[in-house]
C-alpha cells in the first residue's frame, strides 16, 4: 500500500463524508480556485491554512467604541470576536497606526497583511478607522487591508470599504435567529437608542446577513466568525453555517468561547463554558459538509503582530518605532523578493504534492490496519519541524489516515523551557503540555531533553525529533506509516493505554 500526503479535501472526506468535496481551507481546495480568488489568499495567514506557516499578520488598535454588547465581552478587554480577552490594546491614532505598520513591515517582511479589529468595533469608529485604511493604501500599497466586525454597522461601510480594496472582511455572526440571539447579545446601540433583548438580536442578525449580501456582490471575501457556546448556540452553528455558505462566505471560523472568571464577562461570572477541543473539533468538522472550514485562527489580539500565534507586538512600542530610521520605499523592494520567493516555494510544494498524487493508485479496497492518527508538531513557522518541544508555546495537530494528512487544530502550552536556569515552574508546564496534547499519539520536534520525553511515553505519547527541519505534512505520513509498519495501527489507543497499565 502507498500511502501519500493528499490535501485535507480528501482527508475531509473520510471524516466527515463530506457530500460536496469541498471541505477544508486546504492544499487542494487552494489549488483548485479561480486564479482571481487565489491571488487574493495566497499570501493571506487567516484565509489559507498553508500560507499562515510562512506570511504574518498585524493589527492596529485604532477603534476603541463598540455599539453592541456581547456576554463573552468584558468593555476593559479588547473585542473578543477576534481578539483573545484579558488583554488590553494601546490604543492609536491613525497616524501612530501607519507609522507601526510601515516599521512592522520593514523589519518583518513576511508581513503581509493589516488588520483593524479592535479593541471595540472597527465600523462602530468610522474615522479612525478609514483614516486609517486611506492613508496605508497610499503609503503602503503592498500591504493588504483586512478588517473584523460585528456587522451591525457593515451595511452603511460596505461602499467605503469597497473604496479602499478592502477584500477580506470578517463578520462574526453567532446566530441566525433572534432567540438564540437574545442570549447572547444583551444589548444593541441603534439609530441613538439603546435596544434589548431580542428585539436587538433580530436587527443584529438583519445587518449581518445585509453586509454579507452586500459585500459578496461586490467580490469581497468574506469569512465569518462564530463564537462556540455549548448549550447557547453550538448546535444552531450548522445552520448558520449552512446559510453563510449560501449567501457566498468564503471561510467560516469557528471558535471556542474563552470565560475565565477572572476577565469578568457576564459568562465568565456566570460560569459559562467554554468547548473542550474535541467538542470544537466535532462541530468544525460538522460544519465542514457545507462551509470551508478555518481550523489555525489563534483568536489575537487587537494589536497582536507577526506570524498567527506568535505575538512581537513588544519589539514595535511607539517609543521603539520612533527610533527607527524606515525608507518605506526600499523596504517594499525588499518585501517583493521575499515575497516572490515564498510564492514559489508554495508553487513547487502545490507541484510536488500534485505529481504525488498522480503517481499514487487509488484503491477501492478498504485499506487494513489504517485508523486515523492524531500527531502534535512543534513549528516556528515555515511548514517545517523546527521547533524544541520545550521551546513551543503552541503544537499544531495533524490527523494522519490511509487518505493523508490533514491540520486539525492547535493546543496552546505554557513554554516548558525557555534556554536557561530561569525557567518557571517547569514541572507543571510539562505537566499542563502533556494534559493539552490529550488525544495525540506521537508528538514531533527539532528536539526534546530525556525528562518530557520519558514523561511524554509514560503517558502514551511517542516524542519523536528524528524529521527534525522536515516538511511537515511529510514528516507526519513518514511517522504514520512507521506506525503502520510496526503494527502499532492495529491496536487503538485504547489499547495501547491497557497494555501500558
Ligand atoms: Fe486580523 Fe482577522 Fe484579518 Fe486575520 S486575524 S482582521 S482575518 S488579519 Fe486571523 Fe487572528 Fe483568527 Fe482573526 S487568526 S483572530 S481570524
Ligand atoms: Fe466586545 Fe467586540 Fe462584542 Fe463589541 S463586538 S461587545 S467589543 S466582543
Amino acid at each position: 500500500m502507498e500511502l501519500t500526503v493528499l490535501g485535507q479535501d480528501d482527508a475531509n472526506e473520510t471524516a466527515s463524508s463530506c457530500a460536496s468535496g469541498s471541505c477544508g481551507s486546504d492544499n487542494d481546495q487552494m489549488a483548485a480556485l479561480p486564479d482571481a480568488i487565489r491571488d487574493k489568499v495566497k499570501n493571506h495567514p487567516c484565509y489559507s491554512e498553508e500560507a499562515h506557516h510562512y506570511f504574518a499578520r498585524m493589527h492596529v488598535a485604532v477603534a476603541p467604541a463598540c455599539n453592541i454588547q456581547c456576554h463573552y465581552c468584558n468593555r476593559k478587554y479588547d473585542c473578543s470576536n477576534e481578539s483573545r480577552p484579558g488583554v488590553v490594546s494601546e490604543l492609536l491614532t491613525p497616524e501612530e497606526a501607519v507609522m507601526k505598520t510601515k516599521a512592522v513591515a520593514a523589519n518583518i517582511p513576511q508581513m503581509t497583511v493589516l488588520g483593524i479589529a479592535g479593541p471595540g468595533d472597527p465600523l462602530a469608529n468610522p474615522e479612525r478607522t478609514f483614516e486609517t485604511f486611506r492613508m496605508l493604501s497610499e503609503q503602503a500599497p503592498d500591504i493588504k487591508l483586512c478588517v473584523s466586525t460585528n456587522g451591525l454597522a457593515l451595511p452603511d461601510a460596505v461602499d467605503e470599504l469597497a473604496k479602499h480594496n478592502i477584500d477580506h472582511v470578517t463578520i462574526t455572526i453567532n446566530c441566525v435567529d433572534p432567540e438564540v440571539g437574545a442570549g447572547i447579545y444583551p444589548w444593541i446601540y441603534w439609530n441613538n437608542k439603546r435596544i434589548y433583548g431580542r428585539k436587538a438580536a433580530k436587527i443584529l442578525i438583519q445587518q449581518q446577513q445585509k453586509g454579507l449580501e452586500m459585500l459578496v456582490e461586490r467580490g469581497i471575501l468574506v469569512k465569518v466568525n462564530s463564537v462556540m457556546i455549548p448549550g447557547v448556540n453550538d448546535d444552531h452553528l450548522k445552520e448558520v453555517s449552512r446559510i453563510v455558505k449560501e449567501k457566498g462566505a468564503f471561510l467560516h471560523n469557528v471558535m471556542p468561547l474563552i470565560s475565565e472568571a477572572e476577565h469578568g464577562t457576564f459568562y465568565g461570572i456566570m460560569g459559562q463554558r467554554g468547548p473542550e477541543p474535541e467538542e470544537l473539533q466535532d462541530l468544525q468538522d460538522a460544519c465542514a459538509g457545507d462551509m470551508n472550514m478555518m481550523r489555525h485562527c489563534r483568536q489575537c489580539r487587537a494589536d497582536a503582530v507577526g506570524l498567527l500565534g506568535e505575538d512581537r507586538g513588544e519589539e514595535f512600542t511607539l517609543d521603539k518605532i520612533a527610533e527607527m530610521d524606515i525608507n518605506y520605499d526600499e523596504a517594499m523592494k525588499t518585501r517583493a523578493v521575499i515575497h516572490a520567493g515564498i510564492l514559489e516555494e508554495l508553487e513547487e510544494k502545490d507541484a510536488k504534492r500534485a505529481r504525488l498524487a498522480a503517481a499514487s493508485v487509488p484503491s477501492s479496497e478498504p485499506v487494513a490496519n489504517t485508523r486515523p492518527v492524531q500527531m502534535a508538531v512543534a513549528t516556528s513557522g515555515g511548514g517545517l519541524i523546527n521547533q524544541h518541544f520545550g521551546h513551543a508555546t503552541e503544537f499544531l495537530v495533524y490527523e494522519a489516515s490511509s487518505r493523508g494528512v490533514r491540520f486539525i487544530g492547535h493546543r496552546k502550552v505554557d513554554q516548558y523551557c525557555i534556554g536557561n536556569d530561569t525557567c518557571g515552574d517547569k514541572e507543571s508546564a510539562l505537566s499542563g503540555s502533556i494534559r493539552s496534547l490529550h488525544g495525540c499519539e506521537a508528538v514531533l520536534c527539532s528536539k526534546i531533553g530525556y525528562e518530557p520525553w520519558s514523561q511524554l511515553e509514560d503517558a502514551g505519547i511517542q516524542p519523536n525529533g528524528e524529521h527534525a527541519m522536515e516538511p511537515i505534512e511529510e514528516a507526519v505520513m513518514a511517522v504514520y506509516e512507521e506506525m503502520r509498519v510496526d503494527g502499532r495501527l492495529d491496536e487503538t489507543p485504547e489499547h495501547a493505554e491497557l497494555a501500558r497499565a
